[in-house]
């Protein structure tokens, strides 16, 4: 029997792992039908907010982004998606991003569809038009090797350029990938494991992970991590970009 008082999330001052053994379900106004955990949020220090959202039959997201954009993903399963006059069915690594103040409809999902986000109140650019609404999803061939490691792939899932002020990537370590160096940087992680498992280094700190787990890292929390096992680990991540360091 598992032992209830044991668990691989932890929560310090510059970074966390959370993993499902913990979820405490949130209520949201107009997110209905669903189970909403709050993964990561401005309460813990961080900067951006990140959900885990499970639908059951008839579940419903209505709602109008206001400083926030929100960035939705499907982890798993399928939904219908209204979002800028536009309708979509979004299946398993499928995305949509919901620029400011503007509204989004999630319906008519499969049982047990299951949505994560990233939050992030936008930082205007002078000269620089807001982004709009865009769709996409997660394509291997659209995934070029990082730091000309053939074992390290990284796909961009939002256009680099300077009206966005976050990126989303997918990170894909083939088995014996890590990172190539200890990095310390001042932007700041939220990020889900969508496969396979790892090893992550944080603040110098060793934790076990896999399919499941988010982790956040605030800035300068250094982070180092290799793959474990025989499949690849994956993981999708949120960073901010593109703005004044001040
Ligand atoms: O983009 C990044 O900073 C990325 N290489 N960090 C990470 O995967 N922890
Ligand atoms: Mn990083």
């Amino acid at each position: 029997m598992e032992i209830s008082a044991l668990t691989r999330s932890v929560v310090k001052h510059n970074h966390a792992i959370i993993a499902p053994d913990g979820y405490i379900n949130s209520n949201v106004p107009g997110w209905t039908n669903c189970t909403v955990n709050v993964i990561i949020n401005e309460q813990m220090g961080a900067r951006l907010c990140q959900t885990i959202i499970t639908l059951r039959e008839g579940g419903r997201l209505e709602g109008q982004t206001q400083a926030s954009q929100i960035f939705f993903y499907v982890v798993e399963g399928q939904v219908q998606t209204t979002v800028g006059g536009e309708t979509r069915t979004l299946t398993t690594g499928q995305f949509v991003y919901v620029p400011i103040e503007q509204a989004y409809l999630f319906e008519q999902p499969t049982e047990g569809t299951q949505l994560l986000t990233f939050h992030k109140v936008y930082e205007p650019l002078a000269g620089y038009t807001v982004p709009g609404v865009l769709f996409g999803e997660k394509d291997d061939s659209k995934a070029p090797i990082y730091m000309n490691d053939e074992a390290l792939r990284i796909q961009e899932l939002l256009p680099n350029a300077l009206g966005f002020d976050m990126a989303v990537n997918i990170f894909t370590y083939a088995p014996g990938g890590h990172l190539p160096m200890v990095e310390t940087h001042i932007m700041e992680h939220g990020l889900l494991y969508l496969q396979g498992q790892a090893i992550y280094m944080l603040d110098q700190q060793w934790y076990p992970v896999k399919k499941g787990d988010s982790i956040w890292m605030a800035p300068y929390c250094q982070q180092w991590a290799t793959t474990m096992g025989k499949e690849p680990s994956v993981y999708i991540y949120y960073k901010n970009v593109n703005r004044f360091p001040t």
